[in-house]
């Protein structure tokens, strides 16, 4: 079987301390869950950023680097700077708000790109200098975007296969990127490239017909005489995690008698429509008078990106708003509706608050595919509770039976809450039981394993096919 080289700016472990000593743990995300199985069978190896070392003096780093070893990961060090410009600057600051619309975010002078070439470049030396023949190499998301293409040069026979996490943007906002041929064509040194949605990979279609004039033929590119080839592999989630019974302790969470309980999970990103979902929350409790005390918002905002100043102006836009809408809808008898929490829960906390949730609004301006709509419909094995899901998350495509909102449309998005409040068991029942049938079966051991299947199929070197 052929060696599998995962490559991710960030390894998933945290490298921590505890009783003066270093230490490494896994941490098990979506991603890593899902490659355990051809990682281990292939005795893989993970490249990508560890996280700051720089604190540990030379024993903690040596036993850091052993441990990392020791769970076959290759840990690429980069600089502050480089982490600054490469990762904060360009990969967040330009690449992120651009792939998700909102183009309002990005600096009046982007800067960070001769940095992300660089570090793009300094990942391609560490997988270049791991590679044997025959291993295959799975590149993740968008911070890596031009590593396909830079390992083509250096291992023109290998099988290299890229997946963006993010949505790949309609051609018309993608070619306002001033670097957009160079992006394209990292991305096209790849065999396989997949996205989350047959719509992204539309758009990728035709921004490479338009930049670069390459014209597919059904989901194929010809490029400099290989064949690549792009489409949708939609991300699942580990459902046996979502679908285990919480432990008795755990921290159960339980509504209030007769409360209606609305959940939104996100990390604090301004891609995640949070300010408009609670502006929608306040509308039904001023044109619902008879919810008023029975309806509450928890909000788990999880600290993210704490660094980036767009970051930092969105987590005071939140809380700003979580502060009026309290303070206008507050009584002396009812506790105030929305329950703000700026901060991360243990993953089974999370998932007693999705079983006593009534309804779940997921409600992103953008987002490449959104996995907490899908944890949320595993963890109902009840069959009860109601998806409020924006249509401009990818998992709308695959999740029909939700209430799908337009995020931008505060009035709508209200109705919708309404509808969910309201709605009888029956329907309720007959929703849940369509979302988990399918969020059960594309879980994301499939997911991995069908892409993987692609690429191990990819006929790398073999020119396109003429059009009939
Ligand atoms: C990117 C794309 C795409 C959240 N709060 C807690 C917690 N979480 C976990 C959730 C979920 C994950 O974080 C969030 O995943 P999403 O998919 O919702 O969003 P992004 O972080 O923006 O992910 C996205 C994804 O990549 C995969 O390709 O779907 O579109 O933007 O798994 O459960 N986990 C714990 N505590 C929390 O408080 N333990």
């Amino acid at each position: 079987m052929s060696r599998l080289l995962v490559v991710s700016n960030r390894l998933p472990v945290t490298v921590g301390a505890a009783q003066g000593e270093a230490i490494v743990t896994p941490s098990m995300g979506g991603l890593s869950t899902g490659l355990r199985g051809p990682f281990e069978r292939s005795q893989g190896l993970w490249i990508g950023w560890p996280g700051d070392l720089s604190g540990l003096d030379d024993a903690g780093r040596a036993t850091v680097m052993k441990e990392l070893q020791a769970l076959r990961t290759l840990p690429v060090e980069l600089t502050a700077d480089e982490l600054r410009s490469y990762y904060e600057d360009f990969a967040n600051g330009v690449l992120w708000p651009v792939f998700h619309y909102l183009l309002d975010r990005i600096p009046l002078h982007s800067g960070g790109w001769e940095m992300y070439r660089h570090v793009n470049a300094k990942f391609a030396a560490a997988v270049a200098a791991q590679y044997r023949p025959g291993d295959t190499i799975w590149v993740h998301d968008y911070q890596l975007l031009l590593l396909p293409g830079m390992l083509r040069e250096q291992l023109p026979g290998a099988r290299i296969g890229f997946f963006l996490h993010i949505p790949f943007p309609a051609s018309e906002v993608f070619r306002m990127l001033p670097w957009r041929e160079d992006v394209l064509r990292g991305m096209l040194g790849a065999d396989l490239i997949g996205f989350h949605t047959p719509s992204y990979a539309r758009n990728f279609a035709s921004a490479v017909v338009r930049l670069l004039g390459h014209e597919p033929v059904v989901d194929e590119l010809a490029v400099a005489g290989r064949k690549v080839r792009f489409r949708a592999f939609p991300m699942g989630i580990d459902t046996e995690t979502f679908t285990a019974p919480s432990p008795p302790h755990a921290g159960e969470f339980q509504p209030r008698p007769g409360e209606h309980l609305l959940l939104g999970v996100d990390r604090l990103d301004y891609t995640k429509g949070i300010r408009r979902r609670l502006s929608a929350v306040e509308r039904v409790l001023t044109r619902r008078p008879d919810l008023r005390g029975k309806l509450r918002m928890l909000q788990i905002a999880v600290p993210s990106r704490e660094s980036v100043t767009a970051y930092q102006d969105y987590r005071r836009r939140v809380e700003e708003i979580v502060g009026a809408i309290n303070g206008r809808c507050s009584s002396l008898t009812d506790s105030p509706p929305i329950h703000y929490m700026y901060r991360g829960f243990p993953q089974e906390q999370l998932i007693s608050l999705y079983r006593a949730a009534s309804v779940m609004l997921v409600t992103p301006t953008r987002d490449g595919m959104n996995l907490v709509a899908k944890e949320f419909a595993a963890s109902r094995t009840d069959g009860d509770g109601v998806l409020v899901l924006s249509e401009f998350a990818g998992a709308a495509e695959e999740m029909p039976e939700a209430l799908h909102i337009n995020p931008f449309d505060v009035d709508g998005m209200a109705q919708a809450i309404e509808q969910a409040v309201d709605m009888a068991e029956g329907e309720r029942r007959s929703r849940m039981a369509g979302l988990r049938a399918r969020v059960l079966r594309f879980d994301v051991h499939r997911w991995a394993e069908d892409f993987l299947a692609a690429l191990a199929d990819a006929e790398i070197g073999a020119p396109l096919e003429p059009t009939p």
